[in-house]
């Protein structure tokens, strides 16, 4: 977030090279049956989504793990039948909880955790990450995510490489990084970092979970050393074709689905300005706190959203609002009549995969409720709406059935 605040299905059944195809359709089938959610969800939509899946072309990595592949056509084909919800560090903190296991105030209130978890990896290398969360739990977490059925997405926020401050010191530093430059050789360290966290992240039977990578979020804004004004859209875009292709090509990381993301913005021009490229990006992501936190400006958050899915679908890419929220959520039906309707109602609008809210940090900053707080029921309305997605209602998102492996 900005600078100036500061399957029921998937966990018992994974993609194993060699399995029979017919096999694993039916398997599918019957667990779904089984398995099938007992809220008032749209399964149906949702099981219809997973069949006859076309193959998504053109991933950033034409070598994309069969996991990571099958999660972005999949949601892919899951385009304006709901949406995901997520929510930074869901299971690692709480308003009044840090770090016990098999916890989220989301699940505590819904019976239901959130689709998508975000994660945090600024300090990789070291045992923390700069939230002062060990690395080995966020690693945990992401596996147990996975295992459940639920997807992962992760941000950096990396030190300014020519101070050392925080992402949030604007000493311009970005050019400084790039290949032949003086601080390339640190640059390539930090790479060679977080490569080493993304490709420790196996579960027990050896599958790498797959990530959204969301790095250098927010270009537009001008609070990070990436950011506008802070360096050129040229510099931007080399430093983020670098990124990625000393990771997928040199460092052979190949779980990663790369989001490229904005801050608010204008108009198509002012959010492709640093885009780095079709071949570079597989999700067009926005950020956008401030348009969905009052009635009069919500329309200015959804006709964003619309720009973003008319983006996203003439490249062939998945659309997503990447961070939002309300910091203590202090409108009662925030959930559902201000942030889910104006969204659902927008043909357009609708057709983005997922959104993130931040994390709950504390009693005095959190971003989804908890028992007793005025918008709790609001937010179980949210959940159990036919619209939105959790956990339990991914059906096989790390599966394909009919598409060629
Ligand atoms: C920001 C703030 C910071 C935090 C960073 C990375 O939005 O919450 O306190 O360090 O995200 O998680």
């Amino acid at each position: 977030m900005p600078g100036i605040i500061p399957g029921v299905l998937t966990g018992a059944f994974r993609f194993v090279p060699g399995h029979n195809c017919l096999f694993r359709i039916l398997l599918s089938a019957i667990l779904f049956v089984s398995c099938k959610p007992t809220t008032t969800k749209d399964t149906g939509a949702l099981a219809e989504a997973f069949v006859d899946l076309p193959v998504f072309d053109r991933p950033v990595d034409s070598l994309l793990t069969p996991e990571a592949r099958a999660l972005l056509i999949n949601l892919n084909k899951l385009k304006s039948k709901g949406i995901l919800f997520g929510q930074q560090d869901a299971t690692l903190t709480g308003v009044d909880w840090k770090f016990p296991e098999n916890k989220s105030d989301v699940k505590e209130l819904t019976g239901a955790h959130p689709a998508l978890y975000g994660w945090e990896i600024g300090g990789a290398g070291k045992e923390d990450n700069i939230d002062s969360i060990p690395f080995q739990l966020i690693r945990q977490r992401m596996i147990e995510a996975f295992d459940r059925g639920g997807i992962n997405t992760v941000s950096w926020h990396l030190n300014n490489p020519v101070t050392g401050g925080t992402a949030w010191d604007v000493t311009p530093a970005l050019s400084k990084i790039l290949p032949d430059s003086i601080l390339s050789d640190f640059y390539k360290s930090e790479l060679q970092k977080i490569a080493g966290f993304f490709l420790s992240l196996k579960n027990a039977q050896g599958n790498y979970v797959p990530v959204i990578f969301r790095p250098f979020h927010e270009n537009n804004g001008n609070w990070f050393w990436w950011g506008k004004g802070r360096c050129s859209p040229a510099d931007y875009i080399n430093l983020w074709r670098f990124t990625v292709s000393y990771l997928r090509d040199s460092l052979h990381v190949h779980n990663l689905i790369y989001a490229y993301s904005t801050d608010m913005f204008e108009n198509e021009q002012q959010y492709l300005e640093r885009y780095p490229g079709n071949e570079w990006a597989d999700i067009l992501g926005c950020e956008n706190y401030w348009d969905f936190q009052s009635g009069s400006s919500v329309s200015n958050g959804v006709a964003q959203l619309k720009m973003l899915v008319n983006m996203a679908t003439v490249r062939k890419k998945i659309a997503a609002l990447t961070e939002c929220g309300f910091s203590g959520i202090p409108v009662k039906n925030w959930w559902t009549q201000f942030l889910l309707k104006s969204i659902r109602e927008d043909s357009l609008a609708r057709n983005i995969s997922y959104l993130m809210v931040w994390r709950n940090a504390n009693r005095k900053n959190y971003y989804t409720p908890f028992a007793g707080h005025k918008s709790a029921p609001d937010f179980i309305a949210f959940e159990r709406d036919t619209f939105t997605i959790f956990e339990k209602d991914l059906i096989g998102i790390y599966s394909l059935k009919n598409n060629a492996e």
